[in-house]
């Protein structure tokens, strides 16, 4: 079966959104297959972040992360990477449709409230950095 990797953002834990995220990855048809809840420390966050390490908005993005607990998640199910991402909607709220979660549940690209790995190998790398 695919897996990947799935995080509930500070915001999203902040705001009480687990259970109505976990309930959309069941309804979609995903299986939980692990879950925590933990804090990020920087070099953490740093090395989740890493393909954006150039960007101006780096410091602002690992402040984000690691400033309260994230809820991270392994889930199960076909095409696992695709689905998961095209349930979690555009990286930017304002761009993601209606009956996405960040379309349904956020505003602003910095606080967007779910992360979903972008390939295969980023998961497997992310499920090892977080599930040991
Ligand atoms: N503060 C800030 N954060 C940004 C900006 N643009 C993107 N981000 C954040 O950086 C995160 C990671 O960017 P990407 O990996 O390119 O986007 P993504 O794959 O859709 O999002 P993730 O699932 O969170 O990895 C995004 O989810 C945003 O929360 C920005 O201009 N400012
Ligand atoms: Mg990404």
């Amino acid at each position: 079966m695919d897996r990947t990797f799935v995080m509930v953002k500070p915001d999203g834990v902040a705001r009480g959104l687990i259970g109505k995220i976990v309930t959309r990855f069941e309804e979609k048809g995903f299986t939980i297959a692990a879950a925590k809840l933990m804090q990020l420390n920087q070099l953490e966050a740093e090395r989740h972040y890493d393909h954006l390490r150039a960007k101006a908005f780096f410091g602002e993005l690992v402040a984000f992360i690691t400033s309260g607990p994230v809820f991270a998640m392994i889930v199960e199910g076909k095409d696992a990477v695709k689905n998961a991402r095209a349930l979690i909607g555009a990286t930017n709220p304002l761009e993601a449709a209606l009956g996405t979660i960040r379309g349904d549940y956020a505003m602003d690209v910095a606080s967007n409230i779910v992360h979903g790995s972008d390939n295969d190998e980023n998961a497997e790398r992310e499920i090892g950095m977080y599930f040991r």
